[in-house]
Formats: structure tokens, C-alpha cells, sequence
């Protein structure tokens, strides 16, 4: 029998694609390559035939999509010397942060606003060691003090403005491709920043040789650019209804929402989302809290699969289009997971209905509990 070599990371699957060099010091956790799990109970359960697909990435090492653009923005913020990075951050980043930076052996600053970040999320970055900065304000608060405190202080950001950020991201796209065989029809993500969203336009783009001059930088230089694939996917991005200046049309100055990822009204990555609806013919479209906690929930109860509140946004956005036909059938559809639903216990537990019954530690009395819930 023949071993199949370990698998190491994404840079060093994709490096022919990523800026690194032969001599770079790789900082990896073992990110990307999550499984693209084919939904059943769901698709049949819409009436419509559809076949919808979940890129679950809260299976990343420290359980969100993260950790792709992560692995490269220390990688390459360690090769340029950096002795600490910083981010604002909703919980997500600032856990992938504390990781790479602990791994790197470098110090992480992150900042978090007061209160709104997941406990899962918290107990990472502490955890793993990071400077945690707590601030009385929002996301936005948080991204406008680190920009402005590393014009000041020798740190190098490490949010999605960061341009390496998205090139690590952008291999989810690749993953896609290659295990489908094909692009999808339609490839839906939750948008907060649109980092991601864009990152996996620049992904798809380059696979079919299509990357237009709009995504292009320096970053961009040295790599591969053999396409892969004729087809680019039409790319639906969902917010969450009081955090939705996608669907406004502006920023908005106080957002609100149980998916705590995405409570982001200022997105950083505003112009390349646009772009992103502009070249892939695609659209965005909003969820309330109720639609997203229901589907967070429809999916761990049909399918297994557990992923965080915010996460479940690409699923309700997309069986609402399937169901109204936006989303014509015979599609193929993959909706991004971002993170796992382990981020977030606190809003799991006080939604779940699941009967949790109190025995004796008695033979009768747990068989009765049995038979009474078949
Ligand atoms: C689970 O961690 O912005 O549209 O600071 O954690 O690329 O911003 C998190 C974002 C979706 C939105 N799903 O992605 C942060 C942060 C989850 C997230 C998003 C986030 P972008």
C-alpha cells in the first residue's frame, strides 16, 4: 500500500499560487482542506431539486475560515520581521490571530468590543495568549483605533485589509473546484467585512484565468496563472437585517444582531464587494436573527452539522432564493459555513428545544426515559 503524503497546510498545498519563496518560514496550523459536505434532508425537504453543498470551515484548526488568510498574513508579517499583529475583531479573527502569533511566537494585540463576542471565541484568544482589548464600542470602533494605532506603533494589522489576508482565503475557492470537479452555479457566503466574499471571487477568478485588473496588486506577482476551469460561480452574499449596509446602500452607524460575527456596519472591504455583485452578476440580500437561528438549527437537526449563528446566514438567504426560484433548479450551490457552532454555546443552549430529561441513576427510570421519547 502507498501512504498519501501528510497533509501540512494550505500554503504548502497552493504555494505555486501564493506569495510565499522556497526559503519562507511557513507559520501553519494544518487550515484549509474542510470538507464540502453534500446536503440530503434539506434539498428534499424544499420540494425543489437542487443540489446544495456546505464548505464547512468551522473545521479549521481553530474553527473558523480565518485561519486561511491567517496562515499567510503571519507568515508573511514573520518574514518581514513583525514582532506583533493586531486586529479588531468580532471573535473570529481575533482567535486566529492569537493562534498564528502563539505559534509564530510573536505577540498578538486584539481588539474586542466589550461584551458582544462569543464565549468560545473569548476563551481562545485568552487562551492562547493574546493581549485582549476590550473597548466600549462596536467592530467599527475597533478597526478605525487599529488602523489609526498602527500608524503609531511598530504592530502590522492582520484584519482583512490586510492583502495577504485574502489570498489565503481565496484557496477555499480552489478546494471547491477541485472537489466538485467544476465551479458551482452559485456560491453563497454571510457577509460582514466581504472580506470573504472577495477573496473567494479573487479564488474563482483565477482558477478560470478571468482575475480582472480591478482584484489585481503586488501580491498578485509570482504565481501560476494557468487556468484551471472555464467557469466563474454567480456570488450571493446575506446580511444579517440590522447589520445589512449592503442592502442599505451605506454604512450603518449602530448595527445589531444575535450573529455577533457579522454586527459589522462599516464593511472594509465595501468597493471590492461591489465589484464582486458587478462582475459576477450576483446579489446580496438580508436575514433576520429568527431566519438565521432557525436555519443554524434546521441544519444540526437534519444534517449534523453545527456551525455558528452568523454561518447559518448563507443557508437562509440561499433556501429563501431557491424556494422563490431566484435560485432556479438543477443549480449547484455551495454555502460557506464560516465557523462552528462550538464558537457560540451560550445562543445553542438557549435555543434548543431538544428535551434534556432528569433521572435517577436507575435502571427503570432511564429506560422509561427511552421509551417515553422514541
Ligand atoms: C463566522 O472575526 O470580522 O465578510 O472580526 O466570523 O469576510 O468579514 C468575522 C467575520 C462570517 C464575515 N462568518 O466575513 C472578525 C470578523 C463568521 C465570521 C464573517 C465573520 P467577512
Amino acid at each position: 500500500m502507498t501512504f498519501r503524503q501528510r497533509y501540512t497546510g494550505l500554503i504548502e498545498r497552493y504555494r505555486d499560487r501564493l506569495p510565499v519563496h522556497d526559503d519562507t518560514r511557513l507559520i501553519s496550523l494544518g487550515e484549509g482542506n474542510t470538507p464540502l459536505i453534500k446536503l440530503h434532508n434539506i434539498p428534499d425537504s424544499l420540494g425543489k431539486n437542487v443540489d446544495i453543498y456546505v464548505k464547512y470551515e468551522g473545521l479549521n484548526p481553530t474553527g473558523s475560515f480565518k485561519d486561511r488568510g491567517m496562515t499567510m498574513a503571519v507568515t508573511k508579517a514573520v518574514e518581514k520581521g513583525s514582532k506583533a499583529i493586531i486586529c479588531a475583531s468580532t471573535g473570529n479573527t481575533s482567535a486566529s490571530a492569537a493562534a498564528y502569533a502563539a505559534r509564530a511566537g510573536i505577540t498578538a494585540f486584539v481588539l474586542i468590543p466589550d461584551g458582544k463576542i462569543a464565549q468560545g471565541k473569548l476563551a481562545q484568544a485568552m487562551m492562547e495568549g493574546a493581549v485582549v482589548i476590550q473597548i466600549k464600542g462596536n467592530f467599527d470602533d475597533g478597526m478605525r483605533l487599529v488602523k489609526e494605532v498602527a500608524d503609531e506603533a511598530p504592530v502590522t494589522i492582520v484584519n482583512s485589509i490586510n492583502p495577504y489576508r485574502l489570498q489565503g482565503q481565496k484557496t477555499a475557492a480552489y478546494e471547491i473546484i477541485e472537489e466538485l470537479g467544476r465551479a458551482p452555479d452559485f456560491h453563497c457566503l454571510p457577509v460582514g467585512n466581504a472580506g470573504n466574499i472577495t477573496a473567494h471571487w479573487i479564488g474563482y477568478s483565477e482558477y478560470a484565468g478571468k482575475l480582472s485588473d480591478y482584484f489585481y496588486n503586488d501580491t498578485l506577482e509570482e504565481y501560476d496563472k494557468s487556468s484551471v476551469t472555464e467557469k466563474v460561480p454567480t456570488m450571493l452574499g446575506y446580511q444579517a437585517s440590522g447589520s445589512a449596509p449592503f442592502l442599505r446602500g451605506e454604512m450603518v452607524d449602530n448595527p445589531e444582531t444575535i450573529a455577533t460575527a457579522i454586527r459589522i456596519g462599516h464593511p472594509q472591504s465595501w468597493d471590492y464587494a461591489w465589484k464582486v455583485h458587478e462582475e459576477s452578476g450576483g446579489w446580496f440580500d438580508e436575514c433576520t436573527d429568527k431566519e438565521i437561528l432557525a436555519t443554524q438549527k434546521l441544519l444540526a437537526e437534519k444534517e449534523g452539522v453545527f456551525c455558528e449563528p452568523a454561518s447559518a446566514t448563507s443557508l437562509a438567504g440561499a433556501m429563501r432564493d431557491i424556494q422563490s426560484g431566484k435560485i432556479p433548479e438543477n443549480s449547484c450551490i455551495v454555502c460557506t459555513l464560516t465557523g462552528h457552532g462550538l464558537k457560540d454555546p451560550d445562543t445553542a443552549i438557549k435555543q434548543s428545544t431538544a428535551p434534556v430529561v432528569k433521572v435517577e441513576a436507575e435502571l427503570g427510570q432511564v429506560k422509561s426515559a427511552i421509551l417515553e421519547n422514541m
